[in-house]
């Protein structure tokens, strides 16, 4: 069983106001697809071959760079589609909301850690919000297509947020202004999203 391109759960204009049509559509059908097809090929003949993504994923020091570049590729973009959504939750609520509280101080405060994460990682990478194997929520960024689950990643757990700041990403619509982009993302990040990852992880 080979891996393939997750369906978007909107259309591709529908985030438009702040994540152009023309950057979802080509992100999806060409990027994405490309990190699916890739991945297909470099774990043909390996260990890696019938076992999930998660698993792929946790136990990536096993594998070579095609596996590392491209099964990152599809599990980060995977993650990155389902916490967008055209009418996203504001805020978080519940639990992660007072994980959040704990850590930061209050959501704004964790914002502005994540969005110095995001915009000071040079060159293509990923920012996360992630939880522990304490069960804390944390931040990091990651170069390339590497995430937090990982177990190359000394800053090591679950992601539950993702952000692209690939130029891919939003380089038609925002050219060198990735601090614009990162500002755009927050009113089409759905924290309900975000919350069920969360209770994922911790239960
Ligand atoms: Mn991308």
């Amino acid at each position: 069983m080979s891996f393939e391109l997750p369906a978007l759960p909107y259309a591709y204009n529908a985030l438009d106001a702040h994540i152009d049509t023309a950057t979802m559509e080509i992100h999806h059908t060409k990027h994405h697809q490309a990190y699916v097809n890739k991945l297909n090929d470099a774990i043909k003949g390996t260990e890696a071959e019938g076992k999930s993504l998660e698993e792929i994923i946790k136990n990536i020091s096993k594998f070579g760079a095609g596996v590392r570049n491209n099964g990152g590729g599809h599990y980060n973009h995977s993650l990155f589609w389902t916490i967008l959504s055209p009418s996203p939750a504001k805020a978080p609520g519940g639990a992660l909301k007072a994980a959040i509280d704990k850590k930061w101080g209050s959501l704004a405060d964790f914002k502005t850690q994540f969005e110095q994460a995001a915009a000071t990682r040079f060159g293509s990478g990923w920012a996360w919000l992630y939880v522990t194997a304490d069960g804390e929520v944390a931040i990091a960024s990651t170069p390339n297509q590497d995430n937090p689950l990982m177990d190359v990643n000394p800053e090591n757990g679950t992601p539950i947020l993702g952000l692209d700041v690939w130029e891919h990403a939003y380089y038609l619509k925002y050219q060198n202004k990735r601090p614009d982009y990162i500002a755009a993302f927050w009113n089409v990040l759905d924290w309900k999203a975000v919350e069920a990852n969360y209770a994922k992880v911790v239960g």
